[in-house]
């Protein structure tokens, strides 16, 4: 199909509650929503870069500016509204790959509902329903945290993850453990140790974890494939993982034993599916990540996840874990059992609501060829 129009906008939605990770407090989240129309049809994407260089090195400004001045003009001249064409034509910029996934996503969505099948169907995804995990950040105090699970256990989610930090681990672990003695729990550091800290991090092996999340750096894979070997528990790889050759190179090197899939830190569903293929024929597990999207990322982000391999459960919550109204209807839920829907209708199967939309953009853009 031939694109008439790219559609920008920045949005933003205030947490319920304060998100806080190693790298500090939000209290909102910037979003980058792309919008594709083609063959009149439109396609639903969301660029998952933050208002801060933190995670990554991408903003959602720098990515605006990508998708502008590169990404979209890039689609114009390509003439055609292929995923996988653009995914290819995209590699010849360097980096930014949140910008890249942000559009490539939009034009998956567009693809499915062209076919009126399932973004699921499309991908080859095999799971109806898939195991939410919810992430809980840094609190105020141990009493808080433990309190913050316990709402979460309640409404049924069966795996934490919790938030840690230098002074913000060992303690936490033994209080979410104590009170809470079975369920599925893991960590996630964000980066925030390095070699230095592994008699502390060795003392996480005391809590039954599923796994250890980025301890140290992202470019950092050498130390981490020397922490591995000191600890029972498996390490997994988040931020250091950008690429198939960076999830080879990581895998080789035995820096981890689990991999977390972003769409948005790999540049796009085309380099997802590569990462996901390569774990699976070599049996390492691998779960969906999240960012903390509106519903439209969120919805991508099921999609994904129904494929075979993806055998953890994901950083996927409801829409209201983290805002008081999602930008979708309907919005996304947790099923009893702790498991979300993964949605049947045409394309992320669930509909941006415009009124909602309009009423949290900060800026807007249409582009045409
Ligand atoms: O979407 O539920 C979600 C968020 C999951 O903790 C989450 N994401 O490092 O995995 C991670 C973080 C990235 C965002 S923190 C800035
Ligand atoms: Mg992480």
């Amino acid at each position: 199909m031939k694109v008439e129009s790219v559609e920008l906008i920045k949005a933003a939605l205030p947490y319920v509650h304060f998100f806080e990770t190693s790298f500090g407090r939000e209290q909102e989240r910037v979003f980058l929503l792309t919008v594709v129309r083609a063959g009149g049809l439109t396609g639903y994407g969301e660029c998952v870069a933050e208002r801060a260089p933190l995670y990554s090195a991408e903003t959602a400004e720098t990515a605006w500016h990508v998708l502008r001045d590169f990404l979209v003009p890039l689609l114009f001249r390509e003439g055609s509204s292929d995923p996988e064409a653009f995914a290819l034509g995209a590699r010849r910029f360097r980096g930014h790959p949140m910008a890249k996934a942000g559009l490539e996503l939009a034009l998956w969505d567009l693809r499915a509902k062209e076919r009126g099948v399932s973004l699921r169907t499309l991908y080859g995804g095999t799971q109806d329903g898939i195991e939410a995990g919810v992430s809980v950040g840094i609190e105020d105090s141990l009493d808080d945290l433990v309190r913050s699970v316990a709402g979460y256990v309640a409404q049924g989610y069966r795996r934490v993850k919790i938030k840690i930090k230098p002074g913000w681990d060992v303690a936490a672990c033994e209080a979410v453990r104590r009170r809470f003695p079975d369920i599925a729990l893991q960590v996630d550091a964000n980066g925030a140790y390095s070699l230095r800290d592994a008699e502390t991090l060795k003392k996480l092996d005391d809590f039954d974890l599923l796994l250890i999340e980025q301890p140290f750096a992202p470019y950092d894979l050498w130390d981490h494939s020397r922490l591995q070997p000191l600890l029972r528990t498996p390490l997994c790889l988040d931020e250091s993982i950008l690429s198939l050759d960076t999830t080879r190179a990581a895998l080789d090197m035995g820096a981890c034993r689990i991999i977390n899939i972003k769409v948005g830190r790999v540049g796009g569903a085309v380099e997802a599916r590569r990462i996901h293929d390569l774990c699976r024929e070599r049996g390492v597990p691998v779960w969906c990540g999240g960012m903390l999207e509106s519903g439209i990322g969120r919805a991508h982000n099921l999609h994904l996840a129904s494929l075979p391999g993806f055998t953890l459960p994901a950083d996927l919550s409801a829409s209201r874990r983290y805002y008081h109204q999602d930008l979708i209807e309907p919005e996304i839920e947790l099923r009893p059992g702790g498991t979300i829907a993964v949605p049947t209708g045409p394309g992320i199967g669930v509909d941006p609501v415009e009124e909602r939309i309009a009423r949290a953009a900060l800026r807007r853009e249409v582009f045409k060829p």
